[in-house]
């Protein structure tokens, strides 16, 4: 099956930041492996848009901020579970940075999440209240785009939570799995893919785009 990209394709990069890559703060193994076939993926779109973890240094996800807590435990919040993460993506930080070595200079959008300090946003539509917006469905809607192919990190947050939403939001999403990489906390990854098929998120390799 070779899946044909047409000009209104987007591919979404998600989260491709130096915390998540090898030597960052909230390092997702083998982060740095999908650079270059995410590249070559962009070169087959004409639509490319990036998400950018964006976060005060007090942010309610870190376990920084709440006495007693380590990495990787949950707290209950007003909108429910919370993981707690190392301190990660600060705004301005070199950590929070978009990787240099992506090579996509014809992206279009860079859309910022988390940068509220009392809500996370995995996804990229809408934080994790489920009711502040980012706008980026917006966005899309107003440039009258066609699917969504999703890569980048981590598969089992950021990639997972904005493909359910764009899902949501209508749109026909595919995760292109071999240029994403997990944190597979938990099992966070099962429960993941489990997630995407319920909402209908389609899993591709690259090679059926890139035969
Ligand atoms: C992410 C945990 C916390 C991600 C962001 O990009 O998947 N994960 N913030
Ligand atoms: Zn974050």
């Amino acid at each position: 099956m070779t899946i044909e990209i047409s000009p209104e394709d987007v591919l979404v990069v998600v989260d491709m930041q130096y915390d998540f890559l090898p030597g960052g703060s909230l390092a997702v193994a083998g982060g740095d492996e999908i650079v270059p076939l995410i590249n070559t993926l962009g070169r087959h779109f004409g639509n490319v848009v990036l998400t950018q973890d964006w976060h005060p240094a007090e942010h309610v996800s870190f376990a920084s901020q709440h006495d007693g807590k380590a990495p990787f435990e949950t707290i209950e919040l007003d909108y429910g579970t919370q993981v707690l993460w190392p301190d990660h993506c600060v705004w301005g930080t070199p950590g929070a940075e978009l990787s240099r070595e992506l090579a996509l200079p014809h992206a279009q959008l860079i859309i910022r999440k988390g940068y509220n300090r009392l809500i996370d946003s995995y996804s990229g539509f809408q934080e994790a209240d489920r009711q502040t917006l980012t706008g980026l469905a917006g966005y899309l809607n107003e440039r009258d785009v066609g699917r969504l192919f999703l890569v980048g990190l981590a598969t089992d947050f950021c990639v997972a939570w904005t493909a359910i939403d764009g899902a949501a939001a209508g749109y026909d999403v595919t995760v292109i799995e071999d240029a994403t990489r997990a944190i597979d906390n938990a099992g966070s990854l099962g429960q993941a893919w489990a997630d995407m098929a319920d909402a209908g998120v389609a899993r591709i390799m690259s090679k059926d785009i890139l035969g």
